[in-house]
């Protein structure tokens, strides 16, 4: 096996024998066929768009099969079996229903019969020579397609809650197709700005999904002590499913409690809404071995980040969606097996006062006391705004975003969004005015939400984005911190700082572009990053 796309891959340059995640060959194999036949469907794809033949169905099947491979999210090689066999499905479909012909190795791919075959294809097509002898124009492939895969993602996410948009398919297809054509090194960097581009579309898409289904965020104090009673613990990014799980588990005694980067969940009036909503138990993804084998109920999985479960709590632990681990169970949308495990287990023996912590200040609360930000701005009571965001991870170098946020001036304030947060979301960093100095934007896809308030200072201010007192400070993981770091760069904001070591993936040369056209910087240490920052 090769796989490199996430910030934890062995000795920084690939995982080789197993992935550090738990992801064994066979799965990588299988993950890089997949993506294989994607690549082949897309083809197909956009030959039957230029006959005027977009198919619903298989644009939904692409950001799925996509989104499956990201990291930390199906671990489990009978769904990939499927997933394969579908791909070559629907890829004969279309090509009949569009009338095109199926004329390239990928688009005419057979699947193979048993898992062993297709394991033994999947090694032939992984992100190696096989994909692209140069290693440059490889590396800017591998960007490419891991921004696709953060893509799908947020695509995915927004039409469950009923938002597509065809612009975002039409690209989705075209550039996985264009990943296995011959391609200059202009023409991938600009594949990959325009991925950016459209993934702030597909995160408007899931933004209005999530607003527009559950209400705009209201800032909320969430507390982080247990409630006696039984108990659900729902991790992952999924609102709607979160939704349904409330809606059913009402009058029956268990409280539900949100793990990792559903904390924000707890600010939206439609979920708020639950007397049985409590609070927020845990920390980040990366240490849900131990803290779920310390939850007294029953545990719910709607995304990524899921590990291998422990055997403690390998019976309480449910898959749901697109998550999947060998030997866990998965449920549907009817979630009676995870109430009915509940119910069965001991729950909180008492009440605990562990404190709260704020969260709720998406684009509407924010941009709601624009009139008091820019006035402490223009005022000189709010110095500088720092977006630390993005990602955590087991690492011990993401100490740093813990140091620099305890250490940034208390009179500057700190936007922070998805689970690098777990890193300080507890901090009582106080207030400037009024407005807090610690501001929880939300999930990741929330960086919709943050780029909506800093074009919405840029213009108050009279100013571009660059020229705000803003500096971004960011942590990656997995791929959906790629998509939105080419986002942030389609949108010509420079000077970001990245951390907490730069993507294997990325050559010298392909740094150098992003150094000489982004100003990007890797981390030094929160003293000299926030002198160079402040001067
Ligand atoms: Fe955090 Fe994991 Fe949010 Fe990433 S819970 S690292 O996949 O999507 O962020
Ligand atoms: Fe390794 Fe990350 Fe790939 Fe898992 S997803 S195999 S940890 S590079």
């Amino acid at each position: 096996m090769f796989c490199n796309q996430c910030e934890q891959t062995a000795r920084g340059t690939g995982c080789t024998k197993v992935g550090v995640c738990g992801k064994q060959p066979e799965v990588a194999a299988l993950q890089d066929l997949l993506i294989y036949a994607l690549q082949g469907l897309s083809q197909v794809a956009v030959q039957a768009r230029a006959k005027g033949v977009s198919d619903a169905a298989v644009n939904r099947f692409i950001s799925e099969g996509v989104f499956s491979t990201l990291t930390n999210v199906d671990f489990d090689p009978a769904r990939f079996q499927v997933l394969i066999n579908e791909a070559a499905g629907y890829r004969t479909l279309l090509a009949s229903k569009a009338g095109v012909a199926v004329n390239t190795e990928a688009a005419a791919f057979t699947p193979a019969t048993t898992l062993e075959g297709l394991v033994a294809q999947g090694e032939q097509h992984g992100v190696t020579e096989a994909l692209e002898v140069h290693p440059d124009l490889r590396s800017l492939k591998q960007i490419l397609i891991y921004g696709i895969k953060g893509l799908a993602a947020y695509s995915d996410h927004a039409a469950i809650l009923g938002q597509e948009d065809e612009k975002v398919y039409e690209f989705m297809q075209r550039a996985l197709a264009a990943t296995l054509e011959p391609k200059s090194l202009e023409e991938l960097v600009a594949l990959c700005m325009e991925c950016g581009q459209v993934n702030l579309k597909a995160m408007e898409l899931l933004d209005a999904g999530n607003t527009g289904t559950f209400g705009h965020p209201v800032p909320t104090p969430v507390p982080l002590g247990p409630k006696a009673g039984k108990a659900i613990l729902v991790s992952g990014h999924d609102l709607k499913d979160l939704g349904m799980l409330l809606e059913q588990t009402q009058g029956k005694g268990i409280n539900v409690y949100t793990h990792g980067e559903m904390l924000p969940c707890h600010g939206y009036p439609g979920l708020k809404k639950y007397p049985h909503f409590h609070g927020h138990y845990g920390t980040a993804w990366q240490n849900q071995q131990k803290e779920f084998a310390e939850f007294p109920g029953a545990i719910l999985m709607t995304t990524n980040c899921i590990q291998r479960p422990a055997d403690s709590y390998k019976d309480n632990i449910f898959t749901t969606g697109l998550v999947g681990w060998p030997g866990v169970t998965h449920v549907g949308k009817d979630f009676t097996p995870v109430i009915e495990k509940a119910l069965s287990m001991p729950g909180f023996a008492k009440d605990e006062d562990r404190g709260t912590v704020l969260t709720g200040f998406g684009r509407n609360a924010v941009l709601g006391v624009a009139d008091k930000v820019i006035a402490a701005v223009k005022d000189g009571a709010i110095r500088h705004f720092f977006l630390v965001a993005g990602c955590d991870g087991a690492k011990p170098g993401r100490n740093y975003y813990t140091e620099f946020v305890e250490k940034v001036p208390a009179d500057c304030v700190v936007l922070t969004l998805a689970c690098g947060k777990f890193r300080f979301f507890d901090k009582k960093l106080g207030d400037i005015g009024g407005i807090p100095r610690l501001l929880d934007v939300g999930q990741c896809n929330d960086a919709y939400s943050a780029i909506q308030i800093a074009l919405a200072l840029a213009g108050a201010f009279e100013c571009g984005v660059n020229d705000l007192p803003l500096s971004m400070v960011l942590s990656w993981y997995e791929q959906k911190a790629v998509v939105i770091l080419l986002t942030l760069l389609s949108l010509g904001i420079k000077g970001i700082r990245l951390g907490p070591s730069l993507p294997a993936f990325i050559t010298p040369a392909v740094l150098n572009v992003l150094v000489e056209n982004f100003d990007i910087k890797p981390l030094s240490t929160p003293d000299d990053d926030l002198k160079a920052i402040l001067g």
